[in-house]
């Protein structure tokens, strides 16, 4: 199977359409050699982890990639119509991580009352990889709350801060998504924000307190191939995201209802969210604060169900791709400052190796070392 290169959402209608097109027909020339190693690899064994009362489920079809993991947790429900929605949420995480080959583990749809959901939280989170180059998804299904100080989510037993989970994850090296689908919601993402991370949130702040829906679509957009607006063959994160985003401003539009919710995404440790009509297409057009790196394109590069050809990259091969991308975007903003000859002549080796990359058949060391989150 061959890997075709994409072009990085670092690009933009300023960069000359002509380099761009040389430098692409160079990978394309490249390209033009089947990767038959890459068709001969076989399937990692998809590890099982087992936690006490918690869910793992396991797979129908094993990746090839590196074991990426998705911790669900589902909060207290409070009335009965919560507990059949949040089931249903839960029930679209679990079903798209089977299909993605994803390892699932769940915390809160099981009764029992000692250890506390928050106790087995951080355990899980204790005994999870904290350098595995595959990412670790956060998923949060509930209510929360904002007191003016703190913003909690909801558990059964004691409830947990941004501040507490914030200081669980510090150790974490390995690509982390926090997704947040509760209401009061917001103060999550400055407090989790980090290089390396996703933070995504069901709203701007902790005064947004009305049950949030933001979560039921982002559950069902994650492998919706409506979503894919790049038509790539894959939902990314981010496209999920605008896509959720807007199913939820459509739903208070129809209702006739003020929205109560305004989901924010944040993948660039500047603390500061973007909300879904801030793109255009899957292009941030505006950010928070005029200064530093837009939002948008770490969201673009996270795929829970990648195409059947990302599916054949190692994570490290993949990190090692993402992070070249992520050096075309920081390069693009000093454009003006460089000049053009000085901003190609930087620009020309990082093409040269993405180039390389997809062209080179994938070998346990072909990546070369992982990359660091924070150095993305
Ligand atoms: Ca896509
Ligand atoms: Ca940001």
């Amino acid at each position: 199977m061959t890997i075709r290169p994409r072009l990085p959402l670092a690009f933009e209608s300023g960069d000359s359409p002509g380099w761009i097109f040389r430098v692409f027909l160079l990978a394309a020339l490249l390209l033009a050699v089947p990767l038959a190693a890459i068709a001969g690899q076989t399937a990692d064994a998809n590890p099982t982890h087992p936690v006490a009362a918690i869910t793992n489920q396991t797979t129908a079809t094993a990746p090839l990639n590196d074991a990426a993991t998705v911790i669900l947790v589902a909060g207290v429900e409070g009335e009965a119509e919560y507990q059949v929605l949040f089931r249903q949420w839960a029930a679209h995480w679990s079903n798209a991580c089977q299909q993605a080959g994803v390892r699932c583990l769940a915390i809160g749809l099981t009764h029992h009352p000692n250890p506390t959901d928050k106790a087995l939280f951080q355990n899980l989170l204790q005994s999870q990889s904290h350098t595995n180059p595959a990412p670790l998804w956060i998923v949060l299904i509930g209510h929360g709350t904002f007191d003016d100080r703190e913003a909690k989510f909801n558990l059964r037993g004691p409830d947990l801060t941004a501040t507490e989970l914030a200081a669980w994850l510090k150790p974490f090296q390995r690509p982390l998504i926090i997704i947040n689908t509760a209401s009061a919601s917001g103060p999550f993402l400055p407090a989790l924000s980090a290089p390396g991370r996703v933070v995504i949130t069901a709203t701007r702040s902790g005064h947004e307190q009305s049950f949030a829906r933001f979560g039921g679509y982002l559950a069902t957009a994650l492998v919706n191939p409506v979503a894919d607006l790049d038509k790539d063959g894959q939902t990314s994160l981010l496209e999920a995201f605008l896509m959720a985003s807007r199913a939820t401003g459509e739903f208070y539009k129809v209702e006739g209802r003020l929205a109560s919710e305004h989901p924010l995404l944040d993948d660039n440790g500047d603390r500061l969210g973007t909300p879904a009509d801030w793109f255009r297409g899957i292009r941030p057009v505006q950010q928070p604060e005029q200064k530093g790196t837009l939002d948008g394109l770490r969201a673009h590069q996270v795929h829970l169900l990648p195409n059947p050809a990302e599916r054949q990259w190692s994570q490290r091969k993949l990190a090692r791709r993402d992070a070249l991308e992520q050096t075309i975007a920081a390069l693009r903003e000093q454009k003006k400052q460089l000049g053009e000859s000085e901003y190609y002549a930087r620009l020309e080796p990082i093409l040269m190796e993405l180039a390389t990359l997809y062209e080179t058949p994938e070998t346990p060391d072909s990546a070369g070392p992982s990359t660091k989150p924070g150095s993305e």
